[in-house]
């Protein structure tokens, strides 16, 4: 322990350890954000530490050694240099041209992996690479980290059957910290609200009532007010380009739903009267509307959409969403009324879609910086409790690309992705009998919520 412990005191030096607000690849909030990517500049320091991980584990059983990409490579790189365990390379994406493999270097099926993780947070990214890894043929049974956020993760990995080892808690790091007297009072301060935050928020599925509470907006309340009240989490995206019949399928199934989403441009006879008439059913069957406009632009032209046009979209609906690509200024002043709440996008669930994590950890940041504009996001993952997560792309009877679009069934949603409302759009309005598929949606979302709880 004493050398980990002299260990870490001299990479500490290096700024590993960053205070503030950090959204992070987990889509999860963290005042702490550490970062072992420097120790890569150190050759020394990179050596160290390759030899108290090897230390760690009987590294003769392995034939093959792999780290999960980007910021574990150079340390499994230097693993595999001083134990001379051959290394293979796991690609985060596949090229797209070429041989298209998702793993790189010399390995036959059947031979023993060891695999290498910096941080440990869900443990979402360690379990692509393994998954990667298994279906090429090779085997995983060892998993051999630096630190284990303690934010379920490792729990997640050892529940699937995998031996992992950390070589640091984040509990024992921030001990050390403090004995050592190496943090302020604002860095002590934050870390106590790590501890909440790890309990209250981040690392479990909280229910509808906890949720209202921690969620500022006030149109978020209300759309888990009408969940609770109507036992429906399902949100039905009418993408139906006639006024006529979303009005009459909004007849016959708007008592099942929490939310009705629309496409106000693909309607061909759009009107205010439509709009008149949509707006008494959401009030007589209680649901609120989300115009599904997918913002994109600078501030001034976004506020333009919102207010003008044929569309005037803040006049009749609750909830709009927006990419948040050109920057956090193009959500502000949109002068947006206060019972109309912005849904942010922060990874489509469209097939070969470009939204990255870093590019998500940001929007659910810009996200969580605005709870008073914000209501939540659409994401393909978790997210911080605080944000409403809205899943599209789902069905019952298939989980594959159809059109564009990756589907997944429900219970999938609530399980994994740890949603709140899922969104439900040609299963429903292109059914022969859409008040029953919708009924059918509405049992199966709500009793996979309550089954998570
Ligand atoms: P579907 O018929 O169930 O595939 O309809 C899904 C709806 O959700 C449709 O209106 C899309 O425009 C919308 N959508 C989506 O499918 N994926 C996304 O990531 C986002 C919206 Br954001």
């Amino acid at each position: 322990m004493r050398k980990k412990k002299e260990f870490f005191l001299e990479i500490y030096h290096l700024g590993i350890i960053k205070f503030g607000n950090f959204t992070l690849k987990s889509g999860l909030y963290s005042p702490i954000y550490i970062d072992f990517r420097p120790i890569a500049s150190k050759p020394n320091l990179l050596i160290k530490l390759s030899k108290l991980l090897l230390n760690e584990i009987n590294y003769l059983n392995f034939e093959l050694i792999c780290g999960v990409p980007y910021a574990a490579l150079p340390i499994a790189t230097a693993l595999s240099l001083i134990s001379n365990i051959p290394l293979i390379i796991k690609r985060k994406e596949n090229k797209g041209y070429g041989t298209k493999q998702m793993i790189e270097g010399i390995y036959k099926k059947g031979q023993n992996c060891l695999i290498i993780e910096d941080v440990i947070t869900s443990g979402d990214s360690l379990l692509k690479t393994i998954v990667d890894l298994e279906k090429v043929g090779l085997i995983v049974r060892n998993i051999i980290s630096i630190l284990d956020r303690e934010q379920g993760g490792v729990y997640n990995i050892k529940k699937k059957g995998y031996k992992i080892i950390t070589l640091f808690r984040i509990r024992d790091i921030l001990k050390m910290l403090n004995s050592k007297n190496l943090l302020n009072k604002k860095e002590t301060n934050l870390i106590k609200s790590l501890r909440v935050y790890k309990k209250s928020i981040n690392t479990k599925r909280i229910s509808y009532e906890e949720k209202r509470k921690i969620i500022f907006h006030p149109i978020g309340k209300k759309l888990i007010d009408i969940t609770l009240k109507k036992k429906t989490n399902l949100i039905l995206s009418a993408d139906l380009t006639n006024s006529i019949k979303i009005l009459k399928l909004v007849d016959l199934v708007g008592d099942l739903i929490c939310g009705l989403k629309i496409h106000a441009d693909i309607i061909s006879d759009f009107s205010n009267s439509f709009i008149e008439l949509l707006k008494n059913y959401s009030i007589k069957k209680n649901f609120l509307i989300i115009e599904d406009r997918k913002l994109c632009d600078v501030s001034y032209t976004n506020y333009l959409q919102i207010h003008n046009g044929i569309h005037k979209i803040s006049s009749w609906a609750d909830l709009i969403t927006v990419h948040v690509m050109p920057g956090e200024c193009s959500i502000k002043n949109l002068k947006i009324p206060y019972n109309v709440g912005l849904i942010t996008i922060s990874e489509m669930s469209s097939y070969g879609q470009l939204f990255d994590d870093n590019y998500i950890r940001k929007s659910i940041n810009i996200s969580l910086k605005n709870p008073k504009i914000i209501v939540g996001t659409v994401a393909q993952r978790k997210v911080d409790n605080r944000l409403l997560l809205f899943t599209p792309g789902i069905n019952l009877f298939y989980q594959k690309k159809l059109l564009g679009n990756n589907y997944i069934h429900p219970n999938l949603a609530f399980k994994i992705k740890r949603s709140d409302f899922i969104i439900v759009g040609k299963a429903i309005y292109q059914s022969n009998d859409p008040k029953k598929i919708t009924e059918k949606y509405k049992n199966i979302a709500w009793n996979s919520y309550k089954n998570e709880l």
